[in-house]
């Protein structure tokens, strides 16, 4: 992921187009097998017609090729495990992510590029939970209409999204504590916005744990999904030494995020590089209900804490 920021800011959402581009080095097109194609006539198994079932997983995607870069399993008696780029017909590569993995056949490259067919995704539990989860939350916003956003003394809306460590958390599980959440990007470049609602996060979390409050969980939801994977998260939540035991860092379908946004109230529209966007941290009880609203970053600890 070492990509340079120059060109990430260049091109804000196709961060996965510059994974697939820094990866392409070790994509081993040139050492896939050349045989299909100087197969002899009489030699069925390796023709160029021939056919190779493999199981891999997504590693990158390239929109404007309409590649993607799988690194796949050994295919016995055929080629070792590598990375390579593939096409799929038909495929609308927004519907797929990197982290996914799939079963697919494939075909003979065509200008090094692997054609596949029968491409099926194996979808984790925690995939199938996050989905399901997406789909709920998109139903119970649409049916809200305009009422989509949550008052203070109404119930936040159950999602389930991913923490830092790619795990499925759904919101349900921090019932019977109470919950301060927030909506940032790691990418927010203006120190008066994310970073200061992240340093309050953090100064709060310290001064719940002096004060022997134990019944906190702190959860930051990013609005980058494309760009704030878990791992991105799980780097943001190391450089500032932050403890995850009770602060989680949520990222997941631009549907579910979206839809929170909107019950939440935090407005965030992708710019040319950076999202501009509202600030709020809500308090939620531990029955689930909105307990305080503080809009902007100019809250302190203690404006939270006066609840417990
Ligand atoms: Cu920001």
């Amino acid at each position: 992921m070492n990509v340079a920021p120059l060109l990430r800011l260049s091109v804000p959402l196709s961060l996965l187009l510059l994974t697939a581009s820094c990866t392409r080095t070790e994509t081993a097109t040139s050492s896939a097998p050349s045989s299909p194609n100087s197969a002899t006539p009489s030699s069925g198994a390796s023709s160029a017609t021939a056919t190779h079932p493999i199981r891999g997983e997504i590693v990158g995607l390239d929109l404007p090729r309409k590649v993607l870069l799988i690194h796949h399993e050994e295919i016995p008696g055929y080629m070792p495990a590598m990375t390579m780029e593939f096409s799929v017909a038909g495929l609308d590569l927004a519907t797929v992510r990197e982290g996914q993995r799939l079963t697919a056949t494939m075909g003979a490259p065509v200008d090094g590029i692997f054609p596949l067919t029968d491409f099926k995704l194996l979808h984790s539990p925690a995939d199938q939970a996050v989905a399901a989860a997406a789909l709920a939350l998109r139903q119970e916003t649409f049916t809200r209409g305009k009422n989509a956003y949550r008052e203070v003394g109404e119930a936040v809306p159950s999602f389930t999204l991913y923490n830092q460590d790619g795990r499925a958390v759904s919101f349900d599980t921090f019932r019977g504590k109470r919950v301060v959440l927030n909506f940032i990007f790691t990418r927010c470049p203006v120190a008066t916005m994310c970073p200061a609602s992240t340093a309050k996060m953090m100064s709060l979390q310290a001064a719940a744990k002096k004060r022997g409050i134990t019944n906190l969980e702190l959860v930051s939801i990013s609005f980058d999904s494309a760009y704030d994977t878990p791992p991105i998260l799980k780097k943001y939540a190391a450089e500032r030494g932050i403890d995850t035991t009770n602060f989680s860092f949520l990222t997941g379908p631009e549907n579910a995020i979206r839809d929170l946004l909107a019950q939440f109230g935090i407005i965030a529209e992708p710019g040319e590089n950076v999202f501009k966007h509202t600030l709020a941290t809500l308090l939620i009880g531990a029955d689930g209900k909105i307990l305080h609203r503080e809009d902007g970053s100019a809250w302190s600890p203690d404006d939270i804490l006066k609840f417990f």
